[in-house]
């Protein structure tokens, strides 16, 4: 009986060495310890056993019980260090590889430069006006000096919504509405989106952005109409920047001009950028009309103003060398991401 206490310890010892998982090992622990195992087995044919030596198999019998149950313990105490370090291994994360970088988004290259040319009338004194997209023919033409029949009216291309009602073709009607509102002095730019029923192509679509500019006050002349807009494209295009005026007509300015700025690549002498003109075209402007002051409320007389209108998009294309308008509008994101 003794041989078979040992043996059961011995057997107990070699399916715990090989088992490995907790199920095995509590198989192994009914196996040998349970109600029906080996060593209860033993136990209880304890009662063939004479006087002496039925304490020295149990005592046998007890330590190999308290044998196996230790080695159980340890054996569990193994397996789940084997598997803490598994999953320690397996989960480690090096944190000092570097991070996925998220892409950013940022402002359109249309946003970017209108926000510089806000930036710099804003810092000569002027503030920024907004007006209705969808304007009466009033506002848009009549209030300045564009009557019904008007010749020039057919050169804009209206979108007409119905007779009265149209899409602004210019950002002008919204300065009418400041001088409107406002008494001088007013120095005021209004930028913002407009229409002209155009076939699209690489420079023309039916929506581009205009930013005008208004000043309004007693005493505006046309030296100070020069000086604005002469520190203005010295900001834009920097302080070596040469410009001149040349006479031109609108219909709201009297007189009217425009601006060219010299070639920055040829200095004059014309070359593919400019054309071969040697001067690029910036803006329009003018002395605000008599007639549209009238229109207004204030004396011709007693005011005077000069006034100018800006294409954002072709300063845009001309400062980044951009040769198709389009790209503007269809938001393709290898385009935008070079800006
Ligand atoms: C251009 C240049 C211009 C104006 C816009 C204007 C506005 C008022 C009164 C007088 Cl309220 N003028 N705006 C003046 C000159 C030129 O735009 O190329 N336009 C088609």
């Amino acid at each position: 009986m003794k041989n078979a206490i040992e043996n059961i310890r011995s057997l107990a010892h070699k399916a715990l060495e090989q088992a490995a998982s907790p199920k095995e090992i509590d198989e192994i622990r009914i196996r040998f310890l349970g109600k029906k195992g080996e060593i209860t087995a033993i136990l209880k044919q304890m009662g063939s056993l004479s006087a002496e030596e039925r304490p020295k198999i149990g005592q046998l019998a007890n330590e190999v019980r308290a044998h196996i149950e230790k080695e159980i313990e340890g054996r569990i105490a193994t397996l789940k260090k084997a598997e803490l370090d598994r999953r320690l291994l397996a989960e480690k994360i090096d944190v000092t590889l570097p991070g996925s970088m998220q892409p950013i988004g940022h402002q359109h290259p249309l946003s970017q430069v209108l926000g510089e040319v806000q930036d710099i009338f804003l810092g000569m004194g002027f503030s920024v006006a907004e007006g209705p997209e969808v304007e009466t023919d009033y506002y848009n033409f009549e209030a300045l000096n564009l009557p019904k029949n008007h010749p020039a009216r057919d050169t804009q291309d209206t979108f007409y919504i119905s007779e009265n009602i149209l899409l602004r073709t210019q950002t002008s009607p919204v300065q009418i509405r400041v001088m409107e509102k406002q008494q001088p002095p007013i120095r005021v730019i209004a930028p913002g989106r407009v229409y002209r029923s155009d076939a699209v192509d690489a420079t023309h679509s039916p929506v581009f952005h205009q930013i005008e500019g208004l000043v309004v006050d007693k005493g505006v002349t046309m030296a100070d109409l020069k000086g604005t807009l002469e520190t203005f494209v010295k900001q834009l295009y920097g302080s070596e920047s040469v410009v001149r005026f040349r006479p031109h007509h609108f219909p709201f300015t009297e007189p009217s001009a425009e601006m060219d700025i010299m070639c920055f690549e040829c200095h004059g002498k014309g070359c593919s950028l400019c054309k071969k003109e040697g001067w690029i075209e910036i803006l329009g402007c003018g002395m605000v009309h008599p007639k549209v002051l009238q229109n207004v409320g204030l004396d011709p007389e007693v005011y005077s103003g000069f006034a100018f209108g800006i294409g954002l998009e072709r300063i845009v294309m001309r400062r980044y060398n951009i040769k198709d308008l389009r790209l503007f509008y269809e938001n393709d994101i290898r385009f935008l991401e070079q800006f």
